[in-house]
């Protein structure tokens, strides 16, 4: 569902890594189409439609995906007991025959690259530029609290295996669609300052998209710009949906545990990144329930902090 830099980059690195073990076929599946922004990097296997993939003589191994439900439901219910997980989400509830977990790991392309080191498995130029493009993804150009030795070692290797990180960065950061930018715009305008400036709360009204001509992925990192502002500690972007609310958390730091406000609403994800989707909220009564509990969540870890 909603397939990140790091999602697209595990999917088409495994199936090339599996394809030259001798794997007879392998395919890509995903229920949302490929965001464009990843295309130069997704090619070798095809990329099927997760809710229409019925053929049961393929196992499932999912990456990057600490809910099996997010695959697809229809794919869920003919295929219950998927063979592998590979992942790096805390929230995962290892849901796989085998599941290779690495909360560690800053992305899950980290941990295939580093799988396939140690496993002495060939990696070829384009997949060592994918999983270089997952790494930098998922790490924010390896700005984020993730980021570990093993972080720079893997891409180091990477690199040495022909990763070409100024064509990654030109790919990533230097190819935005303008309506992109319009989105920005919006979301800028609406950003606005609370709880004495450590909070900062930008929101997509429903016709966000029809307006700018902007795609759904496009709402990706924009977050990062309420969090880019001095002083705030958690940022918050609430996008209206027909039904519901989608919202993004960034701390300024794990030790914000925004997961845990992430998970008030169903929602999961890192201590410093997460988000969720309720249903039966509009913007006007999400937010000022998310800025309560944003207010309490202050108060409680002031509490845990007085306690240490
Ligand atoms: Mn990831």
């Amino acid at each position: 569902m909603r397939p990140d830099g790091d999602c697209i980059s595990s999917q088409f690195a495994l199936a090339d890594i599996l394809a030259g073990c001798g794997a007879k076929e392998v395919v890509c599946l995903n229920q949302n189409p490929l965001p464009y922004l990843y295309e130069n990097f997704a090619y070798g296997s095809k990329l099927l439609n997760a809710s229409e993939f019925a053929d049961t003589s393929f196992e499932i191994v999912t990456v990057d995906c600490a809910d099996y439900k997010r695959t697809n439901l229809e794919l869920c219910a003919r295929f219950p007991a998927p063979l592998g997980c590979i992942d790096h989400h805390a929230t995962n509830d290892t849901y796989a025959q085998i599941n290779i977990i690495d909360t560690h790991a800053a992305a899950t392309a980290e941990l295939i690259a580093g799988m396939a080191f140690d496993e002495g498995i060939h990696v070829s130029a384009e997949n060592a530029n994918r999983l270089y493009m997952g790494i930098v993804m998922d790490t924010r150009q390896f700005t984020t609290s993730s980021v570990r030795t093993q972080t720079f070692e893997i891409a180091t290797e990477l690199v040495k295996r022909g990763a070409d990180a100024a064509w990654v960065a030109v790919e990533l950061y230097q190819r935005e669609r303008f309506e992109k930018m319009k989105l920005l715009a919006l979301y800028l305008q609406s950003m606005t300052m609370h709880l004495d400036g450590r909070v900062c709360i930008g929101v997509l009204p429903a016709d966000a998209y029809t307006s700018t001509g902007a795609e759904k992925a496009d709402s990706d990192g924009l977050v990062d710009y309420a969090r880019a502002v001095n002083g705030v500690e958690i940022a918050v972007l609430l996008e209206a949906l027909p039904n519901g609310v989608k919202g993004s958390l960034r701390g300024k730091g794990p030790q914000y545990m925004v997961n845990d406000l992430a998970a008030k609403f169903g929602g999961g994800g890192h201590l410093a990144a997460a988000g969720f989707t309720a249903e039966g909220y509009d913007l006007n009564t999400l937010y000022p329930k998310m800025l309560s509990l944003i207010e309490e969540h202050f108060q409680n870890l002031d509490k845990l902090n007085s306690k240490i």
